[in-house]
C-alpha cells in the first residue's frame, strides 16, 4: 500500500501520468491556481471541452482529455469552499477524492496525480485536507488492484512537509 502512494514537491502540469486531477470551479472555467496552470498548459482544446460539460457541482468530478499536457486525462473536481467546517466541508472533500477514483477502472488509469484540492483559493486547512486525501487514497487502494500509483503533487516545500508528516502519521503501524 505505501509503495502505491507517493508524495512529491512539483508542478502537476508536468506529470507524465495517465490522469491528473484539477481543483476546478463549478463553471469549469480556467480561473487561477492549479486550474489556471492546467488550462494554460493544455491549451484551448481543454477549455472548449470543459464548456460543453455544463459545469460541475461541488464534490462531483468530470473527465476530459489532456490535450497538450503530458497526462492523457484531466479529472476536474470541485472542492468545497472552507467556511470554518460548518457545512460538511470534510464530507464534500472526501467525495471529491472518491468521485475522482471512480474514473480509475472505467478509463483504465494506472497512475493518477492529485493537487491539494481546496487548500488554495478555497481556504481548506491543509493538515485537515491532507488527512482526507491520504485516507481516501488508502481506502481506494485497499479495494482496488489495478491502480499502480497515486501521486500527491505538493506545490512548495511547506505543503510537501505537511503531506509527508500526515502520511507517516496515518500509515505507520503502531
Ligand atoms: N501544481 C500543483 N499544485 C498547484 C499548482 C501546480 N501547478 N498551482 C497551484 N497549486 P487552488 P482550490 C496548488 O487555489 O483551493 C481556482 O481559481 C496550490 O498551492 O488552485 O481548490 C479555480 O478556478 C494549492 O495547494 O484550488 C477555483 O475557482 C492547491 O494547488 C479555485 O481556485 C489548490 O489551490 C479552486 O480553489
Amino acid at each position: 500500500m505505501r509503495e502505491r502512494m507517493e508524495i512529491i514537491e512539483g508542478d502537476i502540469t508536468q506529470q507524465k501520468v495517465d490522469a491528473i486531477v484539477n481543483a476546478a470551479n463549478e463553471a469549469l472555467i480556467a480561473g487561477g491556481g492549479v486550474s489556471g496552470a492546467i488550462h494554460r498548459t493544455a491549451g484551448l482544446g481543454l477549455e472548449e471541452e470543459c464548456l460543453k460539460l455544463g459545469g460541475c457541482e461541488e464534490g462531483q468530478a468530470k473527465i476530459t482529455k489532456g490535450y497538450y499536457l503530458p497526462a492523457k486525462w484531466v479529472i476536474h473536481t470541485v472542492g468545497p469552499v472552507w467556511e470554518g467546517g460548518t457545512y460538511e466541508e470534510h464530507k464534500i472533500l472526501a467525495q471529491c477524492y472518491r468521485n475522482c477514483f471512480a474514473f480509475v477502472e472505467p478509463y483504465n488509469i494506472k497512475t493518477i496525480a492529485f493537487p491539494s484540492i481546496s487548500t488554495g483559493a478555497y481556504g481548506f486547512p491543509i493538515e485537515k485536507a491532507a488527512k482526507i486525501a491520504i485516507s481516501e487514497a488508502r481506502l481506494f487502494l485497499e479495494q482496488n488492484t489495478t491502480l499502480d500509483k497515486v501521486i500527491f503533487v505538493c506545490y512548495g516545500k511547506q505543503d510537501y512537509e505537511c503531506y509527508t508528516a500526515i502520511f507517516e502519521q496515518l500509515l505507520t503501524p503502531y
